[in-house]
């Protein structure tokens, strides 16, 4: 299957939402319909990134500032962009990526406190203006996101700050929303798998069909 132009999928949600499980449905459903696509991540994506997300995520005896913290997932962003998602939009690929620059506004913009505006404006900037053509915001009680995460491994970093973090994250992700109504969607990350996928999956054709018919 062709497409018209590249496409980037973001996947955004609270910690345990369901983004890993989603991505893998959503890519083994593409590739079965013959779409050229690639799976990345963020911090990650590329032997930096991954470097940089060990860094960040880790437990440390250093008290992590959040100017620090932000220039470290900007560095990981601005990598990935020049070294993997760049060329694979420019291959008219789908990328399918989990998180990218939503998770940083409403992590360090707004619940580390370093200002929405300020923070929307540095993340355009290391990403050389690539924007997402689809966000998938998996919504779900932090409550509920922590005790699954913690199901299958241990908490990292960010994952042990507070509940009143969590719950300023998600309520930046439902006031990104309210302010990019077409672009961001809200799927309710709290109903069966199956459903999460199929919500997902309609919004992803719908996406396909108007903006990469060939
Ligand atoms: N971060 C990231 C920033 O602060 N700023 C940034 O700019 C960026 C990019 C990254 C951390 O960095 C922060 C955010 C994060 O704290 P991460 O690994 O991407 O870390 O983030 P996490 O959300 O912590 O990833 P997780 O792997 O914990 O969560 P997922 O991927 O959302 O959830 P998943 O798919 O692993 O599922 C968790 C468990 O739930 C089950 C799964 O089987 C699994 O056991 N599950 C469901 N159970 C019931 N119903 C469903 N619908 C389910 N879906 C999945």
């Amino acid at each position: 299957m062709r497409l018209s132009s590249g496409l980037l999928i973001t996947f955004e949600g609270g910690e345990g939402a369901g983004k890993t499980t989603l991505i893998e449905e959503v890519a083994r459903q593409l590739q079965s319909e013959g779409y050229p696509l690639i799976k990345t991540r963020e911090p990650g994506g590329t032997k930096m990134g991954e470097e940089i997300r060990h860094l960040l995520l880790q437990h440390s005896d250093t008290k992590v500032s959040p100017y620090a913290e932000l220039c470290l997932f900007l560095a990981s962003r601005a990598q990935h962009v020049a070294q993997v998602i760049g060329p694979a939009l420019e291959e008219k690929k789908i990328v399918l990526c989990d998180r990218f620059n939503d998770s940083t506004i409403a992590y360090q913009g707004a619940a580390r406190g370093l200002g929405i505006d300020r923070v929307t404006d540095f993340c355009a900037f290391a990403s050389q203006g690539v924007e997402p053509n689809l966000t998938l915001y998996l919504d779900i009680d932090p409550a509920i996101g922590l005790s699954r995460a913690q199901r299958t491994r241990a908490q990292d970093r960010i994952e042990s700050e507070t509940i009143s973090f969590h719950t300023k994250i998600r309520e930046t992700f439902h006031s990104l929303h309210r302010a990019y109504p077409h672009r961001l969607y809200l799927v309710d990350a709290e109903q069966p798998i199956a459903k999460v996928f199929s919500d997902a999956m309609e919004l992803i054709h719908r996406l396909i069909s108007r903006e990469c018919h060939v």
